[in-house]
């Protein structure tokens, strides 16, 4: 398992290596340099909480020992799903020190998703909070025990056993002024550290292995790119686990440039802008609809949110109005971040113009991406039009963890990633999101697999057919709409609501459930016979533009 993913080619591993982009070093290194000149500096602020370097370098040490204690080793398998807050770190640096190889589950995904991922990784350890719903009581644990036959260890953040066991370990005796960097056993940097969740567009989430080597580039040339240093006051109000805010430079980042990061709940007004005023937050990231939320807030009169230098934009399309008014109105500077958990990452820069800071999604960060806007005949379009973006470098990985079937159609035949974006390139080498070719709906940066629900829908006996697809909305850019074709053996009970209860009942993460159910004798084809989505859109959106949405 450890080396669970498909390799770099050679010759492409090779070239990596020599253009220093790989330097075989373990993510837990990351802290290294920080540990070693400044232990003192402050690495984490969490509810009020200031915790060292040193601290979070030893706590971390603190639980690897433990987990090694209760028999964990390399390769073994877990599944993590915490808050933004100080643990989140420390299990995620533990697990590396270990060579213990977690998904980083995020906190709306509910029974469906973490079943599934411990089907795929059959974990032996299983870290969660013990304030979600999904743990207050030991039933569903024992559950994914069934699903997973290896989960040996239940940890949950907050239980009396976490205090009994863990809670000295991880906080009294970490808080020193100095730590050495404990030598756990060196591993292999070209195997996978952990990992990362597709958004998706097939019947289940996909996993995505992240190799130490790719990882560790991909912080630190974002750090490069952000131009991270001490002085870096981040706040992290996305989900920590999402890999905007984890690597883009995110809170690693932050932890290699030797800055703060500042745990906030959500990325709400009332959770961010105490905390911006009070710890001077400099950066931070935002999807659209909380920049929006952000601008509307009453709440801004009553704060000083003057120490924001830079605001990163990203997770779905940013509107060039709204762009402007973030840069007007809270006065700091745009920074636009187009990325994937797959690897590819592209940044607006700092000194970008204004125009391109507004209107663009940014330009890969890597002189070593390769991009290729092609047509759906994997032709290469004329420059500046509008095509689906392919793409390969040192830190977009190669094949989704035992997926051969959907490997074969996520990869072109010499090894591009079809990221599934639509995307026109600027003369400057910028890109520009102009759409999508993946059954996707994006609700403000969550992303959502048609599919998926689909598949839900087609669970229950009385539908005969449904598609779901995006509909419109002014505040996410998208939400979820679902037609549904009922069998001829229903009858007129078999409602919205019925459905609605059914879907909730399959425990699926809240954001995947639809925001509107549509009945529908049929559903359109197209001349190959396949459902019209199009059509269905274009369908909702007219609909919505001739009576909004109560
Ligand atoms: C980020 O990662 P994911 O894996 O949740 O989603 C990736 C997809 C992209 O393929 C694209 O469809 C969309 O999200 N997306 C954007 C965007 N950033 C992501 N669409 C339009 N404009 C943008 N700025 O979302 C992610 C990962 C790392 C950094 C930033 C975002």
């Amino acid at each position: 398992m450890l080396n669970s993913c498909i390799p770099w080619s050679s010759e492409d591993a090779g070239f990596y290596r020599r253009q220093g982009y790989w330097q075989d070093k373990e993510l837990s290194l990351i802290l290294e340099k920080q540990v070693r000149e400044n232990p003192q500096n402050i690495a984490i602020i969490d509810n009020g909480s200031e915790k060292s370097y040193a601290c979070l370098e030893a706590a971390s040490s603190q639980l690897a020992g433990y987990l090694f204690a209760q028999g964990l080793r390399a390769g073994d398998r877990a599944i993590v799903q915490l808050p933004n807050c100080f643990e989140f770190y420390v299990v995620f640096f533990a697990l590396q020190k270990l060579a213990v190889l977690p998904v980083l589950a995020l906190m709306n995904h509910n029974q469906v998703e973490l079943s599934h991922y411990a089907q795929s990784l059959d974990p032996k350890l299983l870290i969660a909070d013990a304030t979600h719903s999904l743990f207050q009581t030991s039933e569903f644990s024992q559950k994914l025990g069934n699903t997973a036959p290896n989960l040996q260890h239940v940890l949950l953040r907050g239980s009396n056993e976490w205090a009994r066991n863990l809670t000295e370990k991880l906080y009294a005796s970490a808080c020193l002024d100095h730590y050495h960097c404990v030598p756990f056993r060196k591993h292999n940097a070209e195997h996978v550290a952990f990992f990362q969740l597709s958004g998706g567009s097939t019947g289940t989430p996909k996993l995505i292995p992240r190799t130490h080597n790719d990882y560790f580039y991909s912080v630190r040339q974002s750090v490069e790119v952000c131009q991270w240093s001490e002085k870096t006051r981040y706040l992290c109000a996305l989900p920590a686990a999402h890999n905007f805010p984890l690597s883009s430079p995110g809170a690693l980042g932050v932890f290699y440039a030797g800055g703060t990061v500042i745990c906030a709940p959500d990325p709400s007004p009332s959770s961010c802008f105490t905390l911006i005023e009070k710890y001077g937050v400099n950066w931070t990231s935002l999807v659209p609809p909380a920049v929006q939320l952000w601008l509307n807030s009453k709440e801004r009169e009553h704060v000083d949110l003057s120490s924001l230098d830079v605001i990163q934009v990203g997770g779905a399309k940013l509107s060039a109005t709204v762009a402007a008014r973030l840069e007007r109105e809270l006065n700091v500077t745009l920074q636009q971040v187009f990325g994937m958990a797959e690897g590819l990452v592209n940044y607006t820069r700092l000194d970008d113009d204004q125009w391109t800071r507004h209107n663009t999604q940014g330009r890969p960060m890597c002189d070593a991406d390769e991009i290729r806007i092609v047509d759906e005949h994997n032709q290469v379009v004329a420059k500046g039009e509008v095509g689906l973006l392919t793409t390969k470098g040192p830190y977009t990985f190669r094949g989704y963890l035992n997926d051969t079937l959907h490997n074969v159609l996520s990869f072109t035949e010499d090894g591009f990633y079809r990221t599934g974006d639509l995307v026109r390139q600027t003369k400057s080498g910028h890109l520009i999101v102009e759409g999508r070719d993946k059954d996707q709906i994006n609700k403000g940066g969550e992303k959502v697999a048609a599919e998926e629900l689909e598949n839900h829908f087609h669970a229950h006996p009385l539908v005969y057919d449904c598609a779901v697809v995006g509909m419109p909305d002014e505040l996410l850019g998208e939400r979820i709409c679902a037609f549904i074709v009922k069998c001829t053996n229903s009858d007129q009970s078999f409602n919205r609501v019925i459905l609605n209860r059914f879907i909730r009942a399959r425990g699926l993460a809240d954001f995947k459930h639809p925001d509107r159910i549509e009945f529908i004798d049929a559903l359109p084809k197209t001349k190959v016979g396949k459902v019209d989505k199009k059509a269905l859109r274009e369908y909702i959106t007219n609909l919505l533009v001739t009576l909004p949405i109560a």
